[in-house]
């Protein structure tokens, strides 16, 4: 009997022992639950892709009309003899033109030919004086009473 209860009660503190063991246990190694500390994943900032700039497509210019201006001292078919000189001083003409001089000036002026092709003698202010080409070429002329008075007349 008395051996029985001894066992007993040695059963019972063993059972105690292992209690406290577990209990012990429980408290150290429950408390160890590592908190995963959620390290902050940095919000992945969107690449700003390159939005293609559209090429700029060069815009035609627009090609200038540029008028031709007829210039007003090559066209025509008739040359001014004003303040010692001839106006125009090149004249452009076409074959089987009719050329007329007139001497708008105060004083006598010739319109002579350099290779004599045509020669009006003394020209009277206010007279005129006119010559059919019918030839191409270049026709430069002057006036025999002022040698600076020259001026062409082309042919074409
Ligand atoms: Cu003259």
């Amino acid at each position: 009997m008395q051996k029985t209860y001894a066992h007993t009660a040695t059963k019972a503190w063993l059972c105690l022992l292992v209690l406290c063991l577990v209990v012990l246990l429980a408290a150290c190694g429950g408390t160890t639950t590592t908190t995963t500390a959620s390290t902050p994943t940095t919000a992945p900032t969107t690449a700003p892709t390159a939005t293609p700039t559209s090429a700029p497509t060069t815009a035609p210019t627009a090609a200038p009309t540029n008028t031709p201006t007829t210039a007003p001292t090559s066209t025509g078919n008739s040359v001014s003899i004003a303040n010692f000189a001839f106006s125009p001083a090149s004249l452009t003409v076409k074959v089987g033109t009719k050329v007329s001089w007139t001497n708008n000036d105060t004083v006598t002026h010739t319109v002579t030919a350099n290779k004599g092709a045509f020669n009006a003698g003394p020209l009277a202010p206010g007279s005129t004086f006119s010559f059919t080409f019918t030839k191409a070429g270049t026709y430069s002329y002057h006036c025999n009473i002022h040698p600076s008075m020259m001026a062409t007349i082309v042919v074409q």
